[in-house]
């Protein structure tokens, strides 16, 4: 194991080092927090980057700044206050290089300073929807005249296309010898492809823009100070150009599922609407100034669209014989894929009453504004 001292010793943080202990429980980067012997010098976060995932550090890094600064200029103009809190702050190395990472052994790392007194959330209720909605339209907003070029960190990402040629590229390979079995779902799933590939082609068109989203929008990458107001959004790693349905979609994928994404129990798996109408409600008090009417519109497509590759590519591993996601046991990607299309089918038959509370939503929002 590295020396985490040594490590931390390369950034310009202020005080000194006196404890390295792990934090929290992410699956992607190892996380310690740096407590400080100085009682006014901060605590840090001490991260290493998983660069098996994330191929390009430097770019992820940069795109991670490039954000950062962004939205603490955007706090100052706006006279916020507790700015520390808000926004995450990277530490630059002490080599006047100004890089916020190094890379020692193969390994990558960069250093944050911890938010005190701040807060996360697995769960949600219809409440805390309301308030990650609008934290997550606002993340947007605030980005949407950021100056500098984002990178793709993990290129295709949320790119249906894509995703549906690697299901295709499975199916051909057939490598496990598990396509008989799965056919049915297989058939399922590409009746709807047309309508799923819809956004790419848009983009083509030139009628759906890409804008900086987060792409990782669980509940639980958003911190909440001690009164339940939201101080800021983490997890950066995956900020990146997409459409605003990523950030939307896989929202309520996660949130609004009655079941664990991996609940092999499908009677219970069910689309729940009074966290699709509170958190839509927030998002749109915040995104509504600067989405298009093509992305308002497209708002139940968004919902409906992130079960649907999240079944794809599921489907997609599960063929390959279980080569990306983790699992516990060989049907684990089947009942995932399975759980995700039940969601789908219960999205599905909610999608009219999606499309008729969005409409009077925005219709409010008008009225309001005359
Ligand atoms: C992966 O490991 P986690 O939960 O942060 C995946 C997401 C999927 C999710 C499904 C880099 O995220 O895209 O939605 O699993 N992240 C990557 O649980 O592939
Ligand atoms: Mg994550």
């Amino acid at each position: 194991m590295e020396n985490l001292q040594n490590i931390i010793a390369l950034f310009d943080i202020e005080g000194t080092p006196v404890e390295i202990s792990p934090l929290g429980n992410g699956l992607i980067n190892d996380t310690y927090i740096v407590k400080t012997a100085e009682p006014e010098a901060p605590s840090y976060v001490l991260q290493r980057i998983n660069h098996n995932i994330f191929t390009n550090v430097d770019g992820l890094q940069n795109n991670i700044v490039a954000v950062t600064n962004h939205l603490r200029k955007k706090l100052a103009e706006e006279g916020a206050d507790d700015i520390d809190r808000r926004v995450l702050t990277f530490i630059p190395l002490k080599d006047g290089s100004g890089k916020t990472y190094t890379c020692l052994d193969g390994n990558y790392w960069r250093v944050s300073r911890f938010i005190p007194d701040a807060f996360t959330f697995d769960t949600v209720d219809a409440h805390y929807s309301r308030m990650a909605g609008e934290a997550f339209g606002n993340f947007q907003a605030q980005l949407v005249d950021i100056p500098d070029t984002l990178v793709e960190t993990i290129p295709d990402f949320h790119n249906m296309e894509f995703r549906l040629k690697q299901l295709d590229d499975a199916i051909k390979a057939n490598a496990a010898g598990r396509l008989a079995e799965v056919q049915p779902i297989v058939d399922d799933l590409l009746r709807r492809s047309e309508y799923m590939t819809q956004a790419e082609r848009l983009f083509r068109d030139k009628k759906l823009p890409k804008r900086v989203c987060h792409c990782d929008t669980k509940v639980n990458n958003m911190m909440f100070d001690a009164d339940g107001n939201v101080l800021c959004v983490i997890d950066l790693d995956t900020v990146m150009p997409s459409f605003i349905f990523s950030d939307y979609g896989d929202f309520l994928r996660t949130a609004a599922n009655t079941e664990a994404e991996d609940s092999p129990e499908l009677d219970k798996v069910e689309f729940r609407m009074d966290i699709f109408k509170a958190f839509t409600e927030g998002y749109l008090k915040s995104a509504a100034g600067f989405l298009t009417d093509t992305e308002i519109s497209l708002l139940p497509y968004a919902a409906a669209l992130f079960p649907y590759m999240q079944a794809v590519r599921f489907l997609t591993d599960y063929i390959n014989g279980d080569t990306y996601y983790k699992t516990t046991y060989p049907e684990h990607n089947l009942v995932r894929t399975r759980n995700q299309v039940r969601l789908l089918e219960s999205i599905e038959k909610n999608m009219p009453e999606m499309t008729r509370f969005i409409d009077a939503k925005m219709a409010e929002i008008a009225n309001s504004s005359k």
